[in-house]
């Protein structure tokens, strides 16, 4: 909290705070700066209590509400070392991540309404102590539960929740808060020591623990969040991120908390109660630098300006958008619609590995191109090449690479210094590699393509074609399978499978059921496939590769297939093409 902020010395007094709206309308409260690090105190000291101490890491599985800020800034406090889990992830997936950080400690919460759906997180953080267990890799010692606003106000909510407990590891956050102090000294810390782990999707199917050190990442998302929304100390900034993503961790937490900022913290989804949610928001907290991502914006387009219209948006100021190409129709319609063209749409590329901004626009300052996200921030210095690794001048496409580091960059993949530098410096000696591909157009302008890896990216977020493969193939009747993307109006992309099923079984409604399930539980609801197509052989290299490019070819109905001249067998593309899914399962 400023007493006195000197930006306005006539006296007037600005208090920054966090706004917090619930999942309901009706849960919302704010936060003062003053009560944040109170927060964070008590919890860091709650977390010292448990013997947590430097270094050590603190696996974190909960919804969006303040808790979830104490406890990674608690950690940052104390110098432990964060692993943030999204909440829609799968006991499997969670499991999975608390193992290879080899976490002490699990924070999560008794349960959350999204929208109007009920989420048991806590027998799914139960089931991945479990499971952690069962593979003897057992690390976690205390489970922390939250017990969320609406269960503690609502006993029936409570009850439907049936929370498994286990006395000698779960302890509600409550009890372990109760009586202590909120004043912790920080720890002091080296600017390289570590300060959380993030995973992300990697091509081989297991995921990445990128890992961001305190002083540059703090640095470089605090001066890009500054500079990119043009962040004044009377603006209301709201980013609807969940903070299981990277875009949460640097710009709800970590960026707009460093600048003083006052923001909002959204736990709810963009369509309950109404399909006028974020708008109301706008309206009811003036919010006047915005920022979402691509396919939220196609969701609402859907509805028309209606909904739009029944609220004042002439706060607004800035419109960001990241986590993937924002096509020319949302773009428009995000800035004649939402903006009311007095906005400028700031596209934001970048990646959980990158820390912050590295391609954007600064709003008045960067005169904008639909669907670009413009030039490198300050510092940046991105580079195109082919192939063989040679750099194209110009106008050109090709890798989008990076020759220079800046602070925000990752210092390394957990525990696995050689697939960090194999996965990002290997393939061109000298710079980092993003994995997208990349135009840049004669005045300069920079233009993502898309992965050129075998990452697909749904509602914004990265998913693997190995991981969601090694899913399918888990269950009994399945031989082989091969994912591939397929543009979709809402998510961006979406998955289309193709399976090949062991002799005598059967394709049926059944099956496609169960492999939903089986990826909706081993990934999370997110990977859930769009397209299931049974395929009695697949396109294969005669060296048996399975060749992708053909598969994409026919999910997306293109006819004209190119070069097959590498096939094994090239009937089995007119048999897969015979049988595609024209609507999903
Ligand atoms: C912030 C985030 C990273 C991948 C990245 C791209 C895609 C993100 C944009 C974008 C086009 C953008 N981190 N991506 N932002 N593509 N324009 N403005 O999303 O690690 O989860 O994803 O997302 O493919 O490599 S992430």
């Amino acid at each position: 909290m400023k007493a006195m902020n000197p930006l306005f010395p006539n006296g007037l007094i600005l208090i920054n705070v966090s706004f917090r709206e619930g999942n309901s309308p009706d849960h919302h409260q704010n936060i003062t700066y003053n009560q944040l690090l109170r927060n964070v105190c008590r919890c860091a000291n709650a977390l010292k209590l448990l013997g947590v101490k430097k270094g050590d890491r603190v696996a974190i599985y909960l919804p969006m509400i303040p808790e979830l800020v104490y406890t990674m800034l608690a950690c940052a406090r104390i110098g432990a070392v964060h692993s943030i889990v999204f909440a829609g992830f799968s006991s499997e997936s969670l499991c999975e991540r608390i193992v290879d950080a080899q976490c002490n400690i699990l924070v999560t919460a008794d349960g959350v309404y999204r929208g109007d759906k009920l989420i048991n997180l806590k027998k799914i953080a139960s089931e991945a102590l479990e499971r952690c267990k069962e593979s003897m890799a057992s690390c976690v010692q205390k489970c922390v539960v939250v017990k969320h606003h609406a269960f503690r106000t609502n006993t029936d909510a409570s009850n439907k929740l049936q929370t498994p407990w286990d006395e000698s590891c779960d302890i509600w956050w409550d009890d372990l808060m109760d009586g202590v102090s909120d004043e912790c000294e920080p720890e002091w810390m080296d600017s390289e020591d570590p300060l959380f782990i993030l995973y992300t999707s990697g091509s081989t199917g297991k995921p990445k623990g990128v890992l961001h050190t305190v002083t540059g990442y703090m640095l470089y998302t605090s001066l890009t969040f500054k500079y990119v929304f043009d962040y004044h100390h009377d603006d209301v900034y709201w980013c609807t991120a969940d903070i299981g993503w990277i875009t949460g961790h640097s710009y709800i937490t970590y960026g707009p908390l460093a600048n003083g900022a006052t923001s909002v913290l959204f736990e709810g989804v963009p369509v309950y109660p109404h399909v006028g949610r974020l708008w109301e928001i706008i309206e009811k907290y003036r919010v006047s630098k915005f920022y979402t991502a691509p396919t939220a914006i196609r969701l609402l387009m859907k509805y028309g300006r209606e909904p739009l219209q029944r609220y004042d948006l002439s706060s607004l100021r800035v419109l960001g958008t990241v986590g993937e190409p924002i096509n020319l129709e949302a773009w428009l319609w995000y800035y004649d619609v939402v903006g009311q063209q007095r906005c400028p749409v700031i596209d934001t590329f970048w990646q959980t590995e990158t820390g912050g901004h590295v391609l954007t626009p600064l709003p008045a300052a960067t005169p904008l191109k639909p669907g670009s996200a413009t030039c490198p921030f300050f510092g940046v210095q991105p580079a195109i090449l082919n192939e063989h690794g040679e750099e194209l001048e110009g106008e050109a496409e090709g890798y989008l690479v990076f020759r220079k580091p800046w602070p925000g960059i990752m210092r390394g993949v957990y525990g696995n210094q050689e697939r960090f530098e194999s996965t990002y410096f290997r393939k061109f000696p000298g710079f980092y590699v993003t994995g997208d591909g990349c135009r840049r157009d004669q005045d300069g302008y920079y233009w993502i393509t898309g992965r050129i890896d075998d990452m697909l990216n749904v509602s914004g977020h990265l998913l693997s074609t190995a991981e969601v493969e090694a899913a399918l193939t888990e269950h009994p009747s399945v031989a082989e399978a091969a994912v591939v993307s397929r543009p979709h109006a809402v998510k961006g992309e979406c998955l289309y499978c193709f399976v090949t099923l062991k002799d005598h079984k059967e394709f049926n409604r059944t099956l496609m059921e169960e492999l939903k399930r089986k990826v909706r539980e081993k990934i999370g609801p997110i990977a859930t496939p769009d397209f299931i197509q049974n395929a009695p052989g697949l396109p294969k290299t005669r060296s048996g590769k399975i060749m992708r490019r053909v598969l994409r070819q026919i999910a997306r109905n293109e006819k004209d297939l190119g070069d097959l001249s590498t096939l094994a067998d090239p009937k089995v593309v007119e048999v897969l093409f015979s049988q595609r899914c024209e609507a999903a399962a």
